[in-house]
């Protein structure tokens, strides 16, 4: 039902832009039959035009196109003839269908030149936007990406109320409200200074604005995304392993929670952004690092990671985060006007997967201002942003499974956008897709194949095994569909760290009321090697 509305609408529309002498196709005639008329071959009236060929182009309206030898009558005149013949419902030309590029209103739009070139050496942002332009799931989800850099300045005009707030927290009453481990968490989160102190942003005010600058709101820039809620996570870019760490989590266990109160309390974390790392790290010196994209991934969030600004060959010399190996890591390097790569900008056929716009890209800047931004740091948001752009497309079935099963979700967005690139020589050979980052193509690919994506190939495990009750005060109930004997419970911390092992279980329940609240990884192990991870979040 929902192709045949679609179809009707566009018709529609096509009807009113023929009231405004719009262009059509010469030699041209678009005809509806009735449902029975299976072929153009029987239409007499058809043939005595001097008909071409003809094309079944919607089986379920029955919409053909015709082209014929208008030498003799106009398309009009072969129209006024088609409507005689009473198989044919609706006759027509066929207009000519130019974009209906969604343009936004705000001041320095035309300096966006990653959005639009007329050259179309551009990411098809306005195409893009004629599906969405962000916000929520279809669901309602009210979609975060999180953005982890040096904080923002809180008195730039153009996020409006793209910027996340943590409505569960009061501010300044030094009380966890919410619970959540963060006291005072309302405006996000420094791992620098353990506060909601998120002021700074030399780097990450441009960062956040390439994600999510307020769109069409007749100021300054639009982000990727003209709505959607930014969380920024103060950290230092000098810093250690365990300050990565610790500023990832802040991400995940917002996630953690948003999955496990369906939605009530914690964040819809999609995206995270790392427009930062280290140059010619090695990922098999940090397994804890590289781990962490696989818990973000398998509890629903894709993270982006810019690789270094030098033209170095990451699959040799290594990088971090960006030869990480998660299927949950999307790597980026950077382009430039041209849709050229940057000579010193990173690459990789193993490690790095696309490029995207970053050399000079308009964005906002610290001080309430505006300006071309750059390096991969300007590249990785713009990739951060159209994953959030996409969990907001509108596709029920797609939105049934984010919150059905979060890592298949994150997975089909990574895929459509990898798989949706512009090739591009300049990356070709060099990157895993041989592309540049483009924000219409993933959306077409999801939508076309919107009603498919319910009977894909589901990962039922986690629907194996439930916790209950989740959040819990200390006893978890372990159930599993298949009745298999339960025999160990690991329990990790979501860095990876084992905390406790419960063995020689005999009941189906554990007990965790000596750990602090916060969430947790579980590895539950069932008879015959059967083992399950899942997530529980304790709440004392
Ligand atoms: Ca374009
Ligand atoms: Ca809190
Ligand atoms: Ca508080
Ligand atoms: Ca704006």
């Amino acid at each position: 039902m929902k192709k045949l509305l679609l179809i009707s609408i566009l018709v529609f529309t096509t009807n009113l832009n023929a009231q405004r002498q719009a262009q059509f196709m010469e030699n041209e005639i678009l005809v509806q039959l009735k449902d029975n008329v299976k072929t153009t071959e029987g239409l007499i009236e058809i043939n005595a035009f001097s008909l071409v060929s003809s094309k079944l182009i919607s089986d379920p309206m029955n919409i053909w196109l015709l082209r014929f030898d208008t030498s003799e009558k106009s398309e009009l005149e072969i129209i006024q003839e088609l409507y005689k013949n009473k198989n044919i419902l609706v006759a027509q030309k066929n207009h000519r269908v130019t974009s209906r590029a969604t343009i936004p209103d705000d001041t320095f739009y035309d300096n966006q030149w990653q959005y639009f070139q007329t050259n179309d050496k551009d990411i098809d942002a306005e195409e893009a936007w004629d599906i969405t332009t962000g916000g929520s799931t279809m669901n309602g989800n009210v979609i975060v990406a999180s953005v982890l850099d040096d904080g923002i300045d809180l008195n730039h005009d153009d996020f409006g109320d793209n910027l996340w707030t943590n409505e569960a927290e009061i501010p300044n009453n030094n009380i966890d409200d919410d619970n959540n481990g963060y006291i005072d968490d309302y405006l996000g989160w420094s791992i620098v200074s353990n506060s909601d102190n998120i002021t700074g942003g030399g780097h990450g005010t441009p960062v956040a604005g390439i994600v999510g600058a307020q769109g069409n709101n007749s100021n300054g820039v639009t982000g990727v995304n003209w709505d959607v809620k930014v969380m920024v996570i103060k950290n230092n870019f000098n810093s250690n392993e365990a300050d990565v760490i610790e500023a990832y989590s802040y991400a995940l266990e917002a996630r953690m929670l948003y999955n496990s109160t369906d939605g009530a309390e914690g964040a819809f974390v999609v995206s995270t952004n790392a427009s930062w790392g280290v140059d010619f790290g090695d990922p098999a010196d940090a397994p804890l690092w590289c781990a962490l994209y696989d818990t973000l991934g398998e509890n629903g969030i894709l993270s982006c990671g810019a690789t270094i600004n030098g033209n170095e060959n990451v699959d040799i010399i290594g990088d971090l985060p960006t030869a990480c190996p998660s299927e949950y890591l999307i790597t980026v390097t950077n382009t430039d006007i041209t849709d050229n790569k940057v000579v010193n900008a990173g690459y990789g056929l193993e490690t790095i997967d696309l490029g995207a716009p970053g050399e000079g890209a308009y964005t906002t800047q610290s001080g309430n201002g505006y300006g071309g931004f750059g390096g991969t740091s300007g590249a990785t948001p713009h990739v951060t942003g159209v994953i959030a752009l996409l969990y907001s497309a509108p596709c029920q079935e797609f939105a049934d499974i984010i919150m059905s099963d979060p890592a298949l979700a994150a997975r089909l967005v990574r895929d459509f956008i990898l798989e949706g690139v512009d090739p591009n020589a300049s990356l070709e050979g060099i990157t895993t897709t041989g592309g540049r980052l483009n924000l219409n193509n993933p959306i077409q690919a999801l939508m076309s194949n919107c009603g498919s994506l319910a009977t894909n190939d589901f990962d039922t495990k986690s629907n194996i095994v439930t916790l209950h009750p989740n959040p819990s005060t200390g006893i978890i109930n372990i159930s599993n569909q298949n009745g298999f004997q339960l025999n160990k419970v690991a329990i990790y911390s979501i860095d990876g760290r084992l905390l406790k092992e419960i063995k020689d279980i005999s009941t189906n329940s554990i007990n965790i009321e000596e750990l602090v609240n916060g969430a947790y990884v579980l590895k539950i192990y069932f008879e015959e090697s059967n083992t399950f991870l899942t997530k529980i979040v304790l709440k004392k």
